[in-house]
């Protein structure tokens, strides 16, 4: 993703069929190519005459959109956080067979989840708890404590760093699970990407790692 304005939309990471039979081609091109790609257009629309704004990060527009004039405050708030959660969404996915943590995310989910199943069942429920359009997010933070949030709609609990998150608005799951998000949520489970959620713990948590500041 761009440091800043203008964002463009990510190549989705995976063929459109690489996600079968867990996620198929229908979902993929609509959830990537319509509503993410919506997202990034809408937020570049809403900064296009607003240079004063062009030069900020994604993460500062999302932890700052309550100081932003009204008439685009809940419109950045809204797109910048449409951008920010699919971004991840399409990154930490990949390919069955499923994958499994390891390193210093291992550890930490032993730690503060006790087990893999015991992160699994907390994800879950926050993801099936999530009343209409929203998230279900694994974050840490800046210590490497994990814990487990639900926003509605696009909202992200930055300043802590989603690690992943399980979007549960329809649009995510409808055609191929109708009304049956948990069903869904174990299809999406098999897809997590693990070896790249080691990989960022591990950059996020190094102690050479220098914090942006927002
Ligand atoms: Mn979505």
């Amino acid at each position: 993703m761009e440091a800043h304005y203008p964002f463009t939309l990510p190549p989705l990471p995976y063929g459109y069929d690489a996600l079968l039979p867990e996620l198929d081609e229908r979902t993929l091109h609509f959830h990537h190519d319509k509503h993410f790609a919506a997202y990034v257009d809408n937020l570049n629309d809403l900064l296009k005459d607003r240079s004063e704004y062009q030069s900020w990060s994604l993460e500062r527009l999302i932890q700052n959109w309550p100081a932003l004039p009204e008439d685009i405050r809940q419109g950045v708030r809204n797109n910048a956080g449409g951008v920010y959660s699919h971004d991840l969404y399409f990154k930490t996915m990949r390919p069955t067979p499923a994958s499994t943590p390891g390193g210093a995310l291992l550890r930490a989910i032993d730690r503060d989840f006790g087990d893999l199943q015991g992160l699994k069942a907390a994800l879950r429920t926050a993801a099936l708890g999530q009343f209409g359009s929203g998230w279900a997010w694994l974050v840490t933070d800046g210590d490497g404590q994990l814990s487990v949030r639900k926003t509605p709609n696009q909202d992200i609990p930055l300043p802590l760093t989603p690690l992943l998150g399980c979007d549960v608005w329809e649009h995510a799951y409808y055609l191929l699970y109708q009304n049956r998000r948990g069903e869904y949520f174990e299809a999406w489970w098999r897809l997590v990407d693990w070896p790249e959620l080691t990989r960022r713990y591990e950059e996020l948590t190094s102690p050479r790692t220098q914090y942006p500041t927002p």
